[in-house]
Parts: structure tokens; sequence; C-alpha cells
């Protein structure tokens, strides 16, 4: 993780002021974090508190953060990563629920967050800013690229590769070795077959690229 002078390492700044960013503040906090602030670009939202934690505007959250780690937990693949890329250099933080299982062969990358009941298998490949969403599994061998993101109830079976920034719906599943490409989206429940290419939406069993 890279612990510099002077960081406090339990101490978190959560980028995002939705529904994902309450999961992720409930895993941090399992895993023994204090979430500071939270940023979010809605005025609307500034002053007012998510799980306990007051959120402030984004520039504010980055001046208060400077000494911690931080996460971006917005859902969507591309906010994510333009948030992400806007915050430039910044101390970012993964985090694994306690109750989720990570081989210690798998490699995760920077920013990512596993949610409780979720499963790494041995030598996955985790990119950074990737979410595996509650109970998701990722089997042996899987390459997950930056900014993917595996919804609740996803499987992947041994050595799927998921291209940058694409989402897998709850419950998708993904039969061995099969690749879909970056930014693609598969549907809720969908069952990916075939590879998919990169930029496509696939809905179905088995699935299929929507017009
Ligand atoms: O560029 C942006 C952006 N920048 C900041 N796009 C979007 N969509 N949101 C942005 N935000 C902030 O992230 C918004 O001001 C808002 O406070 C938050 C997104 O909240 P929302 O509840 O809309 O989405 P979410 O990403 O927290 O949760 C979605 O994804 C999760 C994975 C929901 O669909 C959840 O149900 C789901 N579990």
């Amino acid at each position: 993780m890279g612990v510099g002078d002077g960081l406090d390492v339990r101490q978190v700044v959560v980028f995002g002021g939705g529904g994902h960013a309450k999961v992720v503040i409930a895993t941090l906090r399992s895993a023994g974090y204090e979430v500071l602030v939270v940023g979010d670009d809605d005025r609307a939202k500034w002053g007012t508190r998510l799980m306990d934690v007051q959120i402030r505007a984004v520039t504010e959250a980055v001046d208060m953060g400077k000494d911690v780690f931080s996460v971006v937990a917005i859902g969507d693949n591309r906010a994510r990563a333009d948030m992400v890329h806007r915050l430039g250099r910044i101390r970012w933080l993964s985090v694994v629920h306690p109750l989720a299982f990570v081989d210690p062969t798998a490699h995760v990358g920077v920013g990512t967050v596993i949610f409780a009941g979720a499963v790494v298998q041995p030598n996955a490949q985790l990119g950074d800013h990737v979410i595996v969403n509650t109970s998701a599994t990722v089997d042996h061998d899987c390459v997950l690229r930056d900014f993917v993101h595996v919804a609740p109830g996803v499987h992947l079976s041994g050595g799927v590769q998921i291209g940058t920034g694409a989402m897998l719906g709850v419950g998708a599943v993904v039969i061995p070795n099969r690749q879909i490409g970056a930014w693609s989206k598969i549907g809720a429940g969908g069952v990916v077959i075939d590879d998919i290419d990169g930029g496509i939406t696939a809905v179905g069993v088995p699935a299929r690229a929507t017009r």
C-alpha cells in the first residue's frame, strides 16, 4: 500500500456520495478504517451526512485528505475513471472486506474494492479502481483490467479476461477463458459463452449484442 512519512494509514477519504459509497464506507469500517469525509460534486449534498460522514465539495475533501488514503466510490465506470484522472496524484487505498476471500497469489490494484462475500481465486489479477461487488466470484487466472465492475453475484470462471472499464450486471456468468472487450456491458443475468468485443452491450442467455 505504500506508507509515507506522517501518513495516517487508518484514515480514508471517499469520493462519491451515493449508494455505492455507502457500501464502500461500510466495507472500510469493517476492515478497520475511519472515513474522514466524503467529497462529492453535488452541491445539494454538501453539509449533509452519508453513513454519519460529512459530505463536502471535492476540493475540500482533497485538502482534508492530503495526508491519508483515498477511494473513489462511484459505481459508474466512466464516472469513476474521470474522477480518478481529475484527482491526479493521490494515495489510493485498496480495501477487502474481512468476509471476502482473496487468495494471497492474486494481485489487487490500487483503489480496488472487494465487498463482503466475494471470492478471488489464485493468480487472478485485478487492476486499479476495480469493483468486485457483493458475493461476486473471480476464479483462478482471471484478468480484470482497470475500472472494471463486476456487480453482485457475478461468477467469472477460470481464465476469463475483462477489458478496461467493462461492466458485468448483477448475476452475470462467464464460462472459462472467454474475453470481454473494454467498456462493454453485460446485462444482468447474462451468460457469456462467446468472446464479446469492446464497446458493446450484450444481454441474455447466451449473451448477444444489442442493436
Ligand atoms: O461524473 C459523475 C459523478 N461525479 C460525482 N457521474 C455520476 N453518475 N456521479 C458522479 N458523482 C457523484 O457520485 C454524484 O454526485 C453522486 O453523489 C454519486 C453517485 O451516486 P449514485 O447513487 O447515483 O450512484 P452510485 O455510483 O453511488 O451507485 C450506483 O452504482 C452502485 C454500484 C447505484 O446503481 C447503486 O445501486 C449500485 N450498487
